[in-house]
Order: C-alpha cells, then structure tokens, then sequence
C-alpha cells in the first residue's frame, strides 16, 4: 500500500502543554510522524508519495467556514496584539452561554471554537494543518480512483475537532474529511472505524445525524477519560442518522482480550452496513507503554487488528491519528498496515 505524507508537518511544533497541574513538553511531537515513516520504510510497505493541493471547498463540506478563517487568521491576530508565544483560549464555552454569536475578540473566538488549551496555534500551523487535510483528501481521492487501501500519514491529528470546535492536538478533521470526500467522488456508504484511545469526538459530531456514513469508535470510557463529554454507548445518532453512530467505550486496563472483542462488534456493524469504502482513525495510542493512555495492547496485536479490518474486504483509507509511545510508534502503526495486508484475521469471518 502507498503512503501519502508530506514534511509540512514540521511546521507545526506545540510549545509544550498542562498535564496533571505540571507544563510539560509536548506529546504529540514531530518526530512521531517521521518514526512512523522510518518504519514504512523499512518493512518496505510501498512507495510514499507527497499529497495534492485541494481546494478549501473540501474542507469547508465538513467544517464551517468561521472555523477554518478563524484557524488560518488567529496567530497573526495574536501577535498583532502585542503577544508572543503561540494562541490558545483560556476560557471556553459552557452550559447557560452564547452559542448563537461569534465574539469579534480574538479570545472571544478563541473561547469559541476552542475547547481546551493543549491545542496552540503558533504562526506555521494552519500550513502544517492544511497539508495534513491533503494527505487525508489525497489518499481518498487515491480510493477513489480503485486504490484497495493507502495510508495517510496525517499530522497533526483530526478526530477531534467539529465542524466548528478544535482542540485535543486536532484543528481540522483529517478523517472526516476524506469521508466526506469518498461520498462526493461516489461512494454510497462510508464507515469510519475509529480505533484511537481516544473518543473521536469532532467525528461523531460532523456525521451524527447522517445515514451515509457510519462512525463505530473503540476507546477509553468518557467517564475516566478524555474528552470526558461524549463517547457514551447510548449516543446512537439523531434523525437520520440514529443507528449509524456506534460508540463502544472500554474501561481503563482493557487488555486485548476486551479490546478485540468490542473490535469484532464494531467490524460486524461495519459489515452490516455493507460500506462503500472504511476510513479507518488509526491511533496507536492503545499500546501499553503509552504515557497519556490506558490500554493494554503490545506490538502484535497491532498486526491482528490490521488482519481483522482486511477481513471486510473493502477500499480502506487508515488516517494516522494518535499514538505518544513514540520510540515504539512506528512499530505499532506499521504493524496494523503490514497485518492489513498480510491477511489472516483470527477473530470470526465477518457478514457482508
Ligand atoms: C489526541 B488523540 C489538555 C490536553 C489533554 C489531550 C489528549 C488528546 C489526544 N491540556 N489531553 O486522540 O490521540
Ligand atoms: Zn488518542
């Protein structure tokens, strides 16, 4: 399988981040992206090819227009204010507040479309930003055109941020994107298999009420865990699109024998809707040694979620996302796509 990447993700670079009281340095880092490239290098997993250039218009069919200005505009904004250092809010919206009015004030939009503070905007990240949005789109457009799976070495990540919010490392919706994407050049039925530790939040949120794409998420309890405020089971979708939200939260030490359970609930679904193309959100953040995580997975077992999600027997997309084990990154992403193509899944065969 190809793998689209592009070295513009070095333009962004957070200046560090508040974990449990303390600024520490960043977790989610720029070498993580390129250790992931090493190591498709050297399993040799195919050539690597640098994105497109894609129009705003496909980013703005999933996020609001207030949002990707407010994302492209906000650092200049901040220094022209005197300020040094890179934007992020310090105060955010909550139950009993304006929704319906965008604040003129650059912290006032920083209060509004952000939703926490681990997320700065420093003067080159809307370039690394955009970049990472085309390797997504490109690997779509490479599904598309009959590709049976590409890898999009996203950074930074996306499935966090709404149509209309950022935060959690992600400003725009790499995955939700390219979704988007594969229903305009055709597909029918887009599933999003959403397999970071984390809930993927912006993603629920952009499809929510629609029936033509499907989001199942694996990931930490939002009791115990971020995002804390979405990720429940009950969350099934609205309108249109009940039933086609699918949320299977596991609790803080869930070793694989938990995890590849709820994965062959979430594959079953998949294979019922019967989708078009699967975009997978490919956080590796699942590892044992994660230092912000709290699941139990080791390296091989990577290599059997890849040969359960080839056993749907569809164009897949995998959209990296997280992953802060970093010395061990490139093995666990690696792993899942060398196991995508390897084939063998030992859970059960899946419907179709
Ligand atoms: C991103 B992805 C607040 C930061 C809280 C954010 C974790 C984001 C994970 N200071 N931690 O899903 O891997
Ligand atoms: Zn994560």
């Amino acid at each position: 399988m190809k793998t689209v990447y592009s070295a513009d993700h070095f333009l962004h670079r957070s200046p560090g981040e508040v974990y449990l009281g303390e600024y520490v340095p960043a977790f989610e880092k720029p070498e993580r992206a390129e250790l992931v490239l090493a190591r498709v290098r050297e399993v040799g997993l195919g050539e690597v090819i640098t994105p497109e250039v894609f129009p705003l218009s496909a980013i703005t069919r999933v996020h609001t227009p207030g949002l990707v200005e407010f994302l492209q505009g906000a650092h200049a904004q901040w220094v022209a204010m005197g300020r040094t250092g890179a934007a992020a809010p310090g105060t955010w919206m909550t139950r009993g507040m304006r929704q319906d009015r965008i604040p003129a004030g650059l912290d006032g939009r920083l209060a509004y479309y952000g939703f926490d503070c681990g997320t700065p905007i420093t003067q080159t990240t809307w370039t690394a930003v955009k970049s990472s949005a085309d390797v997504a789109l490109t690997g779509a457009a490479m599904l598309s055109a009959g590709a049976a799976s590409v890898f999009s070495l996203c950074r930074p990540p996306g499935h966090h941020a709404g149509s209309d919010h950022y935060g959690g490392y992600c400003f725009l919706n790499n995955a939700a994107i390219a979704a988007q994407k594969l229903r305009d050049d055709g597909a029918r039925r887009v599933a999003i298999l959403d397999i970071d530790y984390h809930h993927g939040n912006g993603t629920q949120q952009i499809f929510y009420t629609r029936e033509d794409v499907l989001f199942v998420s694996l990931h930490g309890h939002p009791d115990e865990e971020y995002p804390y405020l979405l990720g429940y089971e009950d969350e099934q979708g609205a309108g249109a699109g009940v039933g086609f939200n699918l949320n299977l939260p596991l609790n803080w030490g869930t070793d694989w024998a938990g995890w590849s359970g709820a994965l062959e609930t979430g594959l079953a679904r998949i294979a019922a809707y019967r989708a078009d193309a699967i975009v997978v959100s490919l956080g590796v953040d699942t590892y044992k040694d994660d230092p912000i995580s709290h699941f139990l997975l080791e390296h091989s077992h990577f290599s059997q979620i890849g040969a359960c999600i080839a056993s749907l027997g569809r164009p897949t997309l995998f959209v990296m996302e997280g992953g802060y084990a970093v010395a061990e990154i490139g093995i666990n992403a690696a792993n899942v796509l060398t196991g995508f193509e390897g084939a063998g899944c030992r859970a059960k065969p899946q419907p179709v």
